[in-house]
Formats: C-alpha cells, sequence, structure tokens
C-alpha cells in the first residue's frame, strides 16, 4: 500500500494515520487531489481528543472561527453572498442524454468533472489539506455509511466534528473496501474577514457515479460540510439502489403526558418551517432534526436513525419562551459555533432572543452601528434571517436515550408539512399509506432564507426536492413499495402551522403544534375517532377542545377550530392543478399517485356540488 505524493506534503504520524487504515482507495483519494489541489500540508484527523483539539485550534489561528466569551463557544462568518444553500450553482453530474426531474439542475458529466477539475487546481496553494473521517448514522450498525472529507476549511472539519460521529475507526472496519462517500471541499481564496471571496466561481457538482462530491469557493455549512447536504444526496442515490428511504425528516419521540408511552416520529419539512421546533417540542424528547434513514427490520417494522449528531439550526426567535432547551444550551459553557450573528464584546446577539442589542457590533454585513440604513434607507438588520448554531444534540436537556441506538428506533407516525398561508389544514391524517405517499407528492411551501431565491409558492415533495438526484418519479415508486414492504405501515399526516386570517394575523399559537402531534399519536393508538373528508381524516372539535385544556389549560373556541379546519376547494382544487402540470412533465410517475390525484380531485369536486359552497365546515362533513 502506498501513498504516491511527494514526501515533504505529509509528516511520518500523518502519513501512518492514514496506512492504518488499510485502504487503497482513501489513499489514493488523497494522492489525486493533493495532487490538484497542491495544498502546503497535509494533516490527517482520527478520532482522538488531540486530533479535534488540533482542528478546533486551527480554526481559530486561521481566523475561520473567534472565540467567545463563553468557554467553547465561537463564532465564524460565511460571504454575505454566502449566506444560505445555493441551488443555481448545485448541480448534479449526468451521463450525456439523462433526464433529471425538471426541479434539479444537472449537467453532463464530463463537463461538469473538466469545469471543477479546472477550478480545483491549485486552490489550496499555501493552505494545509485536512483529510478527516465520519460516520453518517450510528457507528457499526446497518445504517453507517463512512464519509471521508478532504477540505482546506478547518471551520468545517470543526463543524462537522460537532454535527456528526467520528469515522476513522468506521473506516477500519471497512476492510479496504471502497463502500464509502468522499467530499473535496475548498473554501478558495478568503477575503480579509476569512469568508471566501470567489462567490462567483461558487460549484457544488454531485458525482454519484463515483460517490462524491465537489464543493468550492464557499464556506456556508449547507454548501461546504460534505456529510450534511452534500451526502444527503448520495445517500439519496444509495438508498434507492438498496431499497430504503433516505430523507429530511426530524425523528423524535412523542410522550404525552400520563401515557407512560414513546411513540417515535419522523417529519419532513422545507427549511424553516417548523422541523427543528416540531422535533423539540416540549416535553417530548429528540433523536434528530434534519435527516433520517429509514429501513425495514426483520420484524417488518421500519426503523429511522438520525444521519447526524448535532444541529444546525436557525437562531432567529430562539428565546426562553419559544425554545427554552436550546437557549438554555446555546446560553451555557460547551462546545459550539454561531455562524452569522452579531458580535459585541465577546458576546452574540440575535434576532428574536428577548434581549436588547448592543449600539455596535460586528456582523457578516461588517462593523455595524444601531440605526444604520441599508441603500434603500430601511433599517440594515445585521444578522441574516438564516444565522445559525451547531450544536450537539446530547447537549440539549431533551436528548432521547435512542440517539445513538444502532438499531435505530420504531417508527409510528410520519409527518409532511408546508408553510401555507391560506389552505391547508393544520393537522390531517392520511386514508392510507399510498394516500400519504401522495400527501408527501403534491407538499408545497412559501420559501424562506435558508435557500438564496427569492419568495413564492414552489412544489417540494417530501421537503426533498433539493437533494432529490433520482427522477421525481423513481422515488415516489421507492416511498410506495417501501411501505408495502412493511407488515406495520406507519400511519402518515400532513400538518401545516402557517394559517393566517385575511388580516394577516397567524390563526395558531407556535405552541399549538404541541396538541396537533398529541392527536396524530393518539390516532397511533386507536384513542380518537376522526372526521373523513375529500383531504383525508381530520379531528373533531370535542378532542382538541379536550387537548387544548390538557395541555395549555386553555380554551379552544369552536369558532378557531371550524376556521382552522374548514376546506377551501378552491385553493385545493387549484393546488391539485399546479400539481398535475408538474407530473404531467415527469416521466416514470407511478399510476397509484394519478389514481389518488384523480380521486382527491373528484372528492373535492363532488362536495362543491354537494353543498354548493367554496369554504365547507368540517362539522359539514360529520
Ligand atoms: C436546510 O436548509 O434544510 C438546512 C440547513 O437544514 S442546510 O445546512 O443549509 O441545509
Ligand atoms: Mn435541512
Amino acid at each position: 500500500m502506498a501513498l504516491n505524493i511527494p514526501q515533504q506534503l505529509i509528516d511520518q504520524t500523518n502519513l501512518d494515520k492514514l496506512l492504518a487504515l488499510k485502504n487503497q482507495h482513501v489513499l489514493d483519494i488523497v494522492a489525486r487531489y493533493a495532487a490538484l489541489c497542491q495544498p502546503a500540508r497535509i494533516t490527517v484527523i482520527t478520532d482522538s481528543p488531540e486530533d479535534a483539539a488540533y482542528v478546533r485550534a486551527k480554526s481559530l489561528e486561521n481566523g475561520e472561527e473567534t472565540a467567545l466569551a463563553l468557554p467553547g463557544h465561537t463564532y465564524h462568518f460565511d460571504g454575505t453572498a454566502d449566506q444560505g444553500r445555493d441551488k443555481a450553482v448545485t448541480r448534479v453530474l449526468v451521463p450525456a442524454g439523462f433526464r433529471m426531474s425538471k426541479a434539479i439542475n444537472s449537467i453532463e458529466r464530463e463537463e461538469g468533472l473538466k469545469e471543477i477539475t479546472e477550478k480545483l487546481a491549485r486552490i489550496m496553494a499555501g493552505k494545509e489539506m485536512f483529510v478527516a473521517f465520519f460516520t453518517l448514522g450510528p457507528a457499526n450498525s446497518r445504517f453507517a455509511i463512512g464519509a471521508l472529507q478532504l477540505t482546506d476549511s478547518a471551520y468545517v472539519v470543526h463543524a462537522e466534528s460537532i454535527l456528526y460521529r467520528p469515522g476513522y475507526e468506521e473506516f477500519k472496519r471497512l476492510d479496504g473496501s471502497d463502500k464509502f462517500f468522499h467530499f473535496i471541499h475548498s473554501a478558495g481564496e478568503l477575503a480579509e474577514n476569512k469568508t471566501s471571496k470567489n462567490s462567483d466561481n461558487k460549484r457544488i457538482y454531485i458525482d454519484l457515479e463515483a460517490n462524491r462530491v465537489f464543493s468550492v469557493n464557499t464556506q456556508y455549512a449547507g454548501n461546504s460540510l460534505g456529510l450534511k447536504k452534500l451526502a444527503l444526496r448520495l445517500a439519496i442515490k444509495k438508498s434507492h439502489d438498496e431499497d430504503w428511504l433516505c430523507e429530511h425528516m426530524f425523528v423524535m419521540g412523542a410522550r404525552p403526558e400520563g401515557k407512560n408511552r414513546v411513540t417515535y416520529f419522523t417529519g419532513a419539512y422545507p427549511s424553516a418551517c417548523g422541523k427543528t421546533s416540531t422535533a423539540m417540542i416540549p416535553g417530548q424528547t429528540i433523536i434528530g432534526d434534519d435527516i433520517a434513514y429509514l429501513k425495514i427490520g426483520a420484524d417488518g417494522i421500519a426503523y429511522a436513525a438520525n444521519v447526524e449528531q448535532g444541529i444546525f439550526g436557525i437562531i432567529e426567535n430562539v428565546n426562553l419562551i419559544d425554545d427554552a432547551l436550546i437557549y438554555e444550551a446555546l446560553t451555557g459553557p460547551r462546545e459550539l459555533i454561531f455562524s452569522n450573528l452579531l458580535i459585541n464584546d465577546g458576546t452574540p446577539y440575535w434576532l428574536g432572543m428577548g434581549k436588547d442589542w448592543p449600539e455596535t457590533g460586528l456582523s457578516y454585513l461588517g462593523s455595524w452601528q444601531k440605526g444604520a440604513k441599508d441603500n434603500d434607507g430601511n433599517e440594515l438588520k445585521p444578522v441574516h434571517k438564516n444565522a445559525r448554531y451547531t450544536i450537539r444534540i446530547k447537549e440539549l436537556a431533551n436528548a432521547d436515550a435512542n440517539l445513538d441506538n444502532p438499531e435505530g428506533v420504531p417508527v409510528s407516525g410520519i409527518i409532511y408539512g408546508g408553510r401555507d398561508y391560506e389552505v391547508s389544514p393544520p393537522v390531517v391524517e392520511s386514508l392510507s399509506w399510498a394516500h400519504g405517499v401522495f400527501v408527501g407528492a403534491i407538499l408545497e411551501s412559501v420559501t424562506t432564507a435558508a435557500i438564496l431565491s427569492k419568495q413564492e409558492t414552489v412544489h417540494n415533495p417530501m421537503a426533498n426536492i433539493d437533494f432529490m438526484v433520482v427522477p421525481l418519479g423513481v422515488y415516489l415508486t421507492n416511498h410506495l413499495k417501501f411501505g408495502e414492504r412493511l407488515d406495520k405501515q406507519p400511519k402518515i399526516f400532513s400538518t401545516n402551522y402557517f394559517l393566517k386570517d385575511a388580516e394577516g394575523k397567524f390563526l395558531n399559537q407556535k405552541v399549538d403544534k404541541k396538541v396537533w402531534l398529541y392527536w396524530m399519536e393518539g390516532r397511533i393508538h386507536g384513542e380518537y375517532e376522526a372526521i373523513e373528508t375529500p383531504i383525508g381524516l381530520i379531528p373533531k372539535y370535542e378532542d382538541l377542545k379536550h387537548l387544548f385544556r390538557q395541555v395549555f389549560d386553555r380554551d379552544y373556541a369552536r369558532s378557531d377550530y371550524e376556521t382552522q379546519f374548514s376546506l377551501k376547494l378552491r385553493g385545493l382544487l387549484e393546488r391539485l392543478g399546479r400539481i398535475e402540470k408538474i407530473y404531467a412533465e415527469e416521466e416514470g410517475v407511478p399510476e397509484a399517485f394519478f389514481e389518488h390525484l384523480e380521486q382527491q380531485k373528484q372528492r373535492l369536486l363532488q362536495t362543491q356540488i354537494q353543498h354548493g359552497k367554496e369554504i365547507v365546515s368540517p362539522l359539514d362533513f360529520i
């Protein structure tokens, strides 16, 4: 076994760490990108605490992170054009003539490889290349996938060491095989404030054929950390080849008071639409807030594992009232990274934290002063809406005991949720697994600051469209087949936390999601009856009234129930029209999808005729 690189690039200690893996594929990858990117030296990061400390120190030393007043706290800035996932420059490399779904950017593989190779040439000149190993999913489990990260950013490795399980030992278990993912990242040339300078040359190219992703001239974690959204794409492809599900989902345990049981849910929501806050509902336990692998156990039950061990969460509105557990974790001494906050005198400030801001501070925009205006004369917000924190889940008081369970946890419920200000009721149960897949497949949501784009309502099937590297039809077929192979199918629900009244005021409080969760949990255990409507099963007023009283000691007015759960037929039909158009252009969409679409449309049209109105109260369906 040999590493073919110039001797001066790596010292004996680092070389020994690589050789100990006994994996020629790893050595070849390191050699290839050392030759292409031409770093000044190579450092290998194992699972040891010394190596973790080295990475943290490096990130501080090279200015990618800066220490804050509280022990373990650091902050990091991404560039002004690098504050969210960048769909426009993210492409899947495809063979000539291959057709991806319309929503996915792709580029012919040879052309893409040529372009990215040119961008990577000498990009690490004068810099240190880190070679780091992680595990997606619990280590040494049937979920585990090894991930090799090459990067010139100590911040990337540091953030990954918080968000992902260590993988050096996992790579030893690979026994020399090439069954792992690898990621080549460079932040590129850095500006004075240590943010990526050449954002015009930002590229994220996904190479399914070689199980690798390239990411250049970016630092924002959703674009740069191999294991987050880059690995998600590779794992979606792998899950399709191997018949399991790889989803943009949280995993959490619902624990209604006095019931003495835990019921595990997974849930998919587009970014900034309530995914983390659902996983963090007070009194419940969290396993993960972003990405889950679902596999079928020998008992015919679906099991889910969190791919990650940390949270890269949106910090806006994290405060003692809305998110006390996270707020407490973020304000105590522990290892964590804040990105793109306002910093004053070693203290971080963010939007909606429930604390007054200082007069001045440092932000991703530079130095900031209270009252500063942008070019349009509007008050300048120094903190981006997508500003985030990076923290380990085990640091949270509500971490579930099964966080690292190699078996995963049995899934009883799956939730799909979007941001819909007008139409979708707060909670609806699907009629069957196949109907639930249809419900996930028609998910729409208003876009948010987590993605660099304008605000609009977009189709986002299973909240996974940004990562769907297989055609949509293939993806849905896999979901249907997964359910058919189960002996016990989870119930599938949809939620919408964002209904507004005519004046634009939210119809629900943020905390109300706990009631919807308890209703879903009760349905799984056969405890509530439901009302059948054209779009699925909805709660009865009496059950919700009881739950609101029990959970919040609050009255839930019948009129509120009627407003929130009325079916807005025109809006529901218009949505089906939009969805039908999108799917008409997709190839290989399963017949079952179109059947459910047609049936749902007919049920809505029937209701329109029968009731002779556009808005039908839930009480009309009893
Ligand atoms: C999301 O946007 O879905 C996130 C954050 O979870 S990111 O890392 O940008 O993907
Ligand atoms: Mn996400």
